[in-house]
């Protein structure tokens, strides 16, 4: 990729992320856009979709297009781009209808993800799912240029953020010694892990917090038989609390803090469609339960789908298909 990277003029490009982005898709966008100016190209961040204002401190957060309020800027963007760096998913139906745009573009594609099975629209990628996040891989596709040198405050606060939440805090088992090697030079950069953690983790609305209160007290189903806690979320609940985009947002980690839940389920009614978010310990594998019941995937122990059932169809079509993986859910 380097030729047509460091070509002169600079190539027109973009990067594009998954829709409703996390701190990892954000991160991967915001960190390589700061990489790349620092090397003469001003890329355009776009996100499918609006998120959530935990990420607002994102330095150059103010640069990122959202695509549902800037259509046809953003669909122009694509299609007069030299290059597309597309960050953090798989498959183009990841990013709504600019997916179209994406593969109708005469731009090359670049892909930097570790999620499983990506669909074949790229013509360069830089791919494994044995890197903790996509924001690990654009470190190391810095360092694979060269430039490790070049990586700055801005930077590192982008990367370290994305690896923190994707690993959740340090913690699955895809972080690996490198991981923290890599957080070592991010933090040498001025990274500060500290404001890091406070202003993802510390930055609820009252409304949230007292949310989550009430998701575990009255909602929270625990299923003994199948190690398996399922929240269900019903529309009139979301509007009662006023709750708005991310604020569900790691609602569903903890059905797996209840000793011996190797199986969470999240399912919200998203009025046009429900969404399922699976958490999981051990054997099971999330992503292949919900591209098999609910038109989703993701990575083996956290994935995400959606129904056109409504909740209650969804929530028990979820516990009719648990026997069949009961050898994984339990001893
Ligand atoms: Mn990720």
């Amino acid at each position: 990729v380097r030729p047509v990277l460091f070509a002169t003029p600079a190539p027109k490009t973009v990067i594009v992320t998954h829709h409703k982005p996390d701190a990892d898709a954000l991160g991967s966008s915001l960190g390589l856009y700061h990489y790349l100016k620092l090397k003469g190209i001003d890329a355009q961040v776009i996100s499918p979709t609006d998120y959530g204002d935990f990420l607002f401190w994102m330095p150059s957060n103010e640069a990122v297009m959202n695509f549902e309020e800037n259509p046809e800027e953003a669909i122009r963007l694509v299609e007069a781009a030299d290059l597309v760096f597309c960050l953090d998913f798989n498959s183009l139906k990841r990013i709504n209808t600019l997916g179209e745009h994406v593969a109708n573009s005469k731009a090359q594609k670049v892909l930097i993800d570790h999620h499983q099975d990506p669909e074949n629209f790229d013509d360069y990628r830089l791919w494994t799912t044995a890197t903790s996040s996509t924001c690990e891989l654009i470190f190391d596709f810095i360092v694979l240029m060269g430039d490790r040198n070049l990586i700055n405050k801005q930077i590192a606060d982008c990367l370290y953020a994305g690896t923190m939440t994707d690993t959740g805090s340090f913690r699955f088992d895809s972080t690996k010694p490198s991981t923290h090697r890599m957080v070592a030079d991010l933090i040498e950069a001025g990274a500060l892990p500290h404001l890091i953690h406070d202003y993802i983790f510390d930055n609820y609305s009252l409304n949230r917090t007292r949310f989550l209160g009430y998701c575990l007290n009255e909602k929270l189903e625990l299923i003994p038989e199948y190690n398996t806690a399922i929240i269900t979320i019903n529309a009139q609940e979301l509007k009662k609390y006023h709750i708005i985009t991310g604020d569900t947002e790691g609602f569903v980690n903890f059905g797996l803090t209840i000793k011996g839940v190797r199986l969470a389920v999240l399912i919200v009614d998203r009025t046009v469609k429900v969404k399922l978010s699976f958490r999981s310990k051990g054997d099971f594998p999330t992503n292949e339960f919900s591209s098999k019941y609910f038109s989703g995937g993701g990575h083996f122990h956290a994935s995400g789908g959606e129904s056109t059932l409504s909740l209650e169809e969804t929530r028990e079509k979820v516990k009719k298909h648990l026997p069949e993986y009961k050898h994984l859910l339990t001893d």
